[in-house]
Formats: C-alpha cells, structure tokens, sequence
C-alpha cells in the first residue's frame, strides 16, 4: 500500500480504532473529528502546531474554527478518499491536540 492508494475497509478499520472521536463523514471519504480547547488561544496554538506539520508533510486539513472550538476533516484529495497520509495526520493532530490541553 502506498500512501497515496485509499484504504480498503479491512486496512482503515484497525488504524480508526486507535483514533478514538474520529467518525466517517457522509457522503464522501473522509474521516472528521471535532476539538474544543480552552479558549482562542490554544484553540490557534493548536492549529498553528497543525499547520506547521501540515505544511512539512504537504498534507492539510479541512477545517473550521470558531473561538475554542476547531472542527477537522481529512481526506486524501489527490486519491478521492482516504489514505495512510490521513492516518498520519491525526495521529500528530491528537498528539497536538493532547498537549495544548484539548476539553
Ligand atoms: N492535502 C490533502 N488533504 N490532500 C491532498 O491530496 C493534497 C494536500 N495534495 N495538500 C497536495 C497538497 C497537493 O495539492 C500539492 C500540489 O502537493
């Protein structure tokens, strides 16, 4: 599997079960999961981590932010779907998201 292939059913299954919060977005191929941090601050904290981790793998989120609240969808746009590069995004993105202190 390379990571620009889209998971099968039997290859995601396993690695969303270690990305507990994260759920299927209808409709389309992609994994969603919604943050809440104390306030703005480490709300942006947050997202500049993601950005900057984003940025270095040339992979980004979708996302949507409102004060303390950040909501992020991941889905391989260049494979229609999703792929190991998402898996490897959320997992930094709980890593992040554990230490700026996520609700
Ligand atoms: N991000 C995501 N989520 N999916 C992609 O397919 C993708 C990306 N492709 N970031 C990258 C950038 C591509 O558009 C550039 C040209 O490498």
């Amino acid at each position: 599997m390379t990571t620009l292939t889209a998971l099968s059913q039997q290859e995601r299954a396993p690695l969303l079960a270690t990305l507990p919060g994260w759920t299927a977005v209808p409709d389309r191929d992609a994994i969603r999961k919604p943050f809440t941090f104390a306030d703005f601050n480490a709300a942006f904290a947050f997202m500049t981590r993601v950005a900057l981790a984003a940025e270095k793998a040339d992979h980004h989120p979708e996302w949507f932010n409102v004060y303390n609240r950040v909501d992020i969808t991941l889905s391989t746009h260049d494979a229609n779907g999703l792929t190991m590069r998402d898996i490897n995004l959320a997992r930094f993105i709980e890593q992040a998201a554990a230490s700026l202190g996520q609700r």
